[in-house]
C-alpha cells in the first residue's frame, strides 16, 4: 500500500501521509518519506515542500505494533536528519495531534504550521521509553528547556496555541490548513531553511542546580519508572553537547529504555486499555439504548460521585435519598466537590452552578420514570438491594436500564426480583466514584446484549475505562483482592510488622501497602461482615487479629487509630506499640514462631495470590481476558502500570515458574488456599502464557 504520495502545487511539494488510522511512522512511510526527500531535492521545479496528513490525525508517532519485530531501515532517526538537511524548506502542516515520532518528523521540518484544534507532544515516557528520533534534542532548542522537561516527563498533549507561544509552531490557524501551509512555503522560499538542530541553548542558564532541583519536584510521581530519569540525562545532552553528540547519548538512553521490561509492560497496558471495550457478541452493529436522564438511587459519597459523571458531560440526574436531610447533605457534598475543583482554577463559577443545575433531588421513586437508567449505591445487603429493584420494577419506564452499584452481590439475583432481567446489569464504581477510572461492568445471565453495549460505550463517554465481568462474588477485582488480603494479613500473624508488609508492597510499586489501605476503608466494615458468618468459611488466622484490633476501638483512619497510629488530623500512618503487642500475642496464641520474611517473599506471596485467583476467573470465563484483569488492577487497585498489572507480570516471571512457586506455596502454607487455577497449570504445562491466551480467545 503507497502511504506516501507528492502532489506538486505550484512549485511547492505537498506530501501526503495516509496510513490509517493515526498514520503511525509504519516502515512504508518512513520510506516513503526518505523517497519524497530524494524527488524534491532532485526536481529543480520544487522549490519547498509541506508534509501534511490526510485522515484524522497528523502522524500520531512511532508504529507501536512495529516493537515487537526486528526494526527496519530506513529508521526514523534516519529519516528525521535526511529532512531537517534538506537544503528547501520543509514545512509540516498540522491537524489532530502530533505525537511522539510525529512530532519528532515535525520538528525537523524547518517550519510548522497548525490548525488551532491541533495538539504536540511527546508521549513516549507513558510507553516506558523516550523520544528516540532527535525529540528530546530538538525540542529542548525550539521550546525551550522547561518546557520540553514538561512535555517529555509528563507525556501530554499541548494545545497548538500554547505551542506556538512556546515557539514550537510557527502558525495556528482556525481552518484553511492545506492552503496556509502552502501559502507558508512559499514564503519561507527566499528566506530558506532553519534547522531546529542547530538552534543554540543558553547552557549556563542550566546547570546541575537546575536538573537536581526538576528531578526533586517529579520525584514522587515518577517513583518506581525507569524512563523518566532517561528523558531528563537526555535533555541535559542536550543543554550540554552538540546535536551530534546529544543524539548519541538519546540514541543509547533510549536502547535502555527500550529493552527495559517496563517499556514491554506500558505498552502492553496501552493496547490492553484499547481492547477492553471489544465483548464478543456485541459489536457496532449491536443497537444501543438513548441515554438521556440517569436516576441514582442514595444520595452518599458513592451515589454522589456516580451522579457526578453523568452532570460532568452535561447529562440530567434525578438524585434520590429517603430522607430529606440525607439528600441535602449528598448534595452539599457534590456541590463542595464541584467547588474544590473551581478553587484549583478547573472549573468556573458559572460552570459549578450549570452542573448543580443538572441535579434533581427528590424521595419520591415515582420521580424516576422519565430515567433512561437508573444505578442504585444504597447500602450493600442483598435485602436492601432486592427491595429497591422491586421498586424501580414499579416505576422505571419500559426499556429503562436498571443497575447495581452493588461490589460482591449476585446481580442474577437482584435482576430476579424484578420482571425486565434482561435491562438488569451490575455498574461496579469505585470509590471516590468521580476520580476512579475503573468500572466494572457486570454482564448477568439475562443481560440483553444491547444493554451491555450501551453501557460499555457509556462508560467512555464519562472518562472511565469500563471492563466487562461475569457475575461471581466480588466480580474480578473485589474477588482477587480478598485472596491478597488474606495473605498479606497472614504474612502479618506469621511474623512480619503491618509496616514491613506495606513497605514491600509499596516498593513493588503499589500506590499503597495493603494495611495502609485496610484502614483508609475502615476496618469495621469487614468486622461487621465476619459478625454474621460460619468461622469454617474464612482464614480466622488472617482475621482474629484484625478483629482484636477493631475490639480495642481501632476502626482506621476515621476513627485515627487503626492498624496505624495517626497524629491528629494527619493522614500519614505510624507504626503502632499497641497493634504490634495485639499482634504477637494473637501468634503466641496461635502456637506460630514468627518468622520473619524478606520483601520478595512478601511481594511474591501477594503477587502469586492475586494470579492464581486472576487465572481462576479467566478460566471461568469471569474475565473476557487476562488483559482486561490487568486494567482493573491498574486502575481500581493502585497495581504500578511500570509492571503492566498482575497477569502480564506472570507473564514477565513466566507462566511455568508461576505454577511451580504456587505447588511450592500449597506445600508451604497448607493447599486450602493454594489450589492452583486449572488454567495456570493447563498453561504452564503448554509453555504458553496469558498473553498467547488472549490472543487465542478473542483472536
Ligand atoms: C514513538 O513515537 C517513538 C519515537 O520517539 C521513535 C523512536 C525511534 N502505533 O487510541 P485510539 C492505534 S512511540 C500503532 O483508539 P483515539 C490504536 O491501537 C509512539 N497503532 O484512537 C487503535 O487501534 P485499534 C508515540 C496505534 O482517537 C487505533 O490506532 N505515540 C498507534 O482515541 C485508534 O487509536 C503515541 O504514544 C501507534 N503509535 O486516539 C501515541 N496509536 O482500533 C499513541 C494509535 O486496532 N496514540 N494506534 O484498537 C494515541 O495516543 C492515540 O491513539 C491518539 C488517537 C491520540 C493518536
Amino acid at each position: 500500500m503507497t502511504t506516501v504520495s507528492i502532489e506538486n502545487r505550484d512549485n511547492i511539494a505537498l506530501v501526503w501521509v495516509d496510513n490509517p488510522p493515526v498514520n503511525a511512522l509504519s516502515h512504508s512511510v518512513r520510506a516513503g518519506l526518505k523517497d519524497a526527500m530524494r524527488v524534491i531535492a532532485e526536481d529543480d521545479t520544487i522549490d519547498a515542500a509541506v508534509i501534511a496528513c490526510r485522515g484524522r490525525t497528523f502522524i500520531a508517532g512511532a508504529d507501536i505494533r512495529e516493537f515487537g519485530s526486528p526494526p527496519k531501515a530506513p529508521h526514523l532517526t534516519e529519516v528525521v536528519q535526511i529532512i531537517e538537511d534538506m537544503e528547501k524548506p520543509i514545512v509540516a502542516a498540522i491537524h489532530g495531534t502530533a505525537l511522539g515520532g510525529g512530532l519528532e518528523v515535525a520538528l525537523s521540518c524547518h517550519y510548522r504550521v497548525a490548525v488551532s484544534s491541533a495538539k504536540i507532544g511527546l508521549p513516549e515516557v507513558k510507553l516506558g521509553i523516550l523520544p528516540g528520533a532527535g525529540g528530546t534534542q530538538r525540542f529542548p532548542r525550539i521550546a525551550g528547556v522547561e518546557n520540553a522537561l514538561d512535555a517529555i516527563i509528563s507525556g501530554r498533549h499541548i494545545k497548538a496555541k500554547q505551542a506556538l507561544s512556546w515557539g514550537a509552531l510557527d502558525q495556528v490557524v482556525d481552518d484553511g490548513l492545506e492552503a496556509t501551509a502552502l501559502e507558508f512555503a512559499k514564503s519561507v522560499v527566499e528566506k530558506g531553511v532553519r534547522r531546529t538542530g542547530e538552534m543554540a541553548i543558553d547552557g549556563d542558564k542550566y546547570d546541575q542546580a537546575f536538573f537536581d532541583e526538576f528531578r526533586a519536584s517529579i520525584a514522587r510521581k515518577t517513583r518506581g519508572y525507569f524512563a523518566p530519569e532517561r528523558c531528563i540525562r537526555c535533555v541535559e545532552a542536550a543543554v550540554k553537547l552538540p546535536l551530534k553528540e546529544g543524539l548519541d547519548a538519546e540514541r543509547r538512553n533510549f536502547q535502555e529504555c527500550f529493552t527495559n521490561p517496563q517499556s514491554r509492560a506500558l505498552q502492553h497496558v496501552f493496547f490492553a486499555e484499547r481492547q477492553v471495550s471489544r465483548v464478543p457478541g456485541i459489536s457496532k452493529e449491536t443497537p444501543r439504548r438513548n441515554i438521556k436522564r440517569v436516576g441514582i438511587i442514595g444520595a452518599g459519597t458513592m451515589g454522589g460521585g456516580i451522579a457526578m459523571n453523568f452532570a460532568n458531560i452535561g447529562m440530567p440526574v434525578t438524585l434520590l435519598e429517603v430522607k430529606q436531610d440525607a439528600l441535602e447533605r449528598g448534595l452539599g457534598v457534590v456541590r463542595k466537590n464541584y467547588e474544590r475543583t473551581a478553587s484549583k482554577g478547573r472549573l468556573t463559577a458559572e460552570q459549578v452552578e450549570e452542573r448543580m443545575g443538572l441535579f434533581t433531588g427528590t424521595m419520591d421513586y415515582a420521580d424516576l420514570a422519565d430515567c433512561d437508567l437508573i444505578i442504585e449505591a444504597v447500602f450493600e445487603t442483598m435485602d436492601i438491594k432486592k427491595k429497591v429493584f422491586t421498586a424501580l420494577d414499579e416505576v422505571a419506564k419500559p426499556g429503562a436500564i436498571l443497575a447495581s452499584n452493588t461490589s460482591y452481590l449476585d446481580i442474577d439475583d437482584i435482576a430476579a426480583v424484578t420482571r425486565r432481567p434482561a435491562d438488569v446489569l451490575g455498574l461496579h464504581f469505585f470509590s471516590p466514584a468521580n476520580v476512579m477510572r475503573l468500572l466494572e461492568i457486570v454482564r448477568a445471565d439475562n443481560t440483553a446484549d444491547d444493554v451491555l453495549a450501551t453501557c460499555v460505550d457509556l462508560a467512555k463517554k464519562i472518562g472511565k475505562v469500563g471492563v466487562v465481568s461475569g457475575v461471581c462474588h466480588g466480580f474480578i477485582g473485589n474477588r482477587m483482592l480478598s485472596q491478597y488480603a488474606r495473605e498479606m494479613s497472614l504474612s502479618v500473624i506469621e511474623g512480619s510488622m503491618p509496616h514491613e508488609v506495606d513497605k514491600a508492597m509499596f516498593d513493588f510499586g503499589m500506590a499503597m501497602g495493603p494495611m495502609t489501605v485496610s484502614d483508609m476503608a475502615g476496618l469495621d466494615i469487614g468486622y461487621l461482615n465476619r459478625q454474621g458468618m460460619d468461622r469454617a468459611d474464612y482464614e480466622t488466622r488472617a482475621t482474629d487479629w484484625i478483629d482484636r484490633v477493631v475490639e480495642s476501638g481501632r476502626k482506621g483512619l476515621k476513627t485515627g487509630a487503626g492498624i496505624y497510629d495517626y497524629d491528629e488530623g494527619s493522614r500519614t500512618p505510624k507504626p503502632s506499640e499497641d497493634v504490634m503487642a495485639i499482634i504477637v500475642e494473637e501468634s503466641e496464641k496461635l502456637g506460630i514462631e514468627r518468622t520473619s520474611q524478606t520483601s520478595e517473599e512478601i511481594v511474591e506471596r501477594g503477587m502469586l495470590a492475586l494470579i492464581n485467583e486472576g487465572a481462576k476467573i479467566l478460566g471461568e470465563g469471569i474475565a473476557i481476558r487476562a488483559s482486561d484483569i490487568d486494567i482493573v488492577y491498574l486502575n481500581g487497585y493502585g497495581f504500578p502500570p511500570y509492571r503492566g498489572g498482575p497477569m502480564h507480570y506472570a507473564d514477565q516471571i513466566g507462566v511455568k515458574e508461576v505454577y511451580s512457586k504456587i505447588l511450592e506455596n500449597a506445600e508451604k502454607f497448607g493447599s486450602r488456599w493454594w489450589q492452583p487455577a486449572p488454567l495456570l497449570k493447563e498453561l504452564a504445562e503448554a509453555g504458553s502464557s496469558f498473553a498467547d491466551y488472549d490472543k487465542r480467545q478473542v483472536g
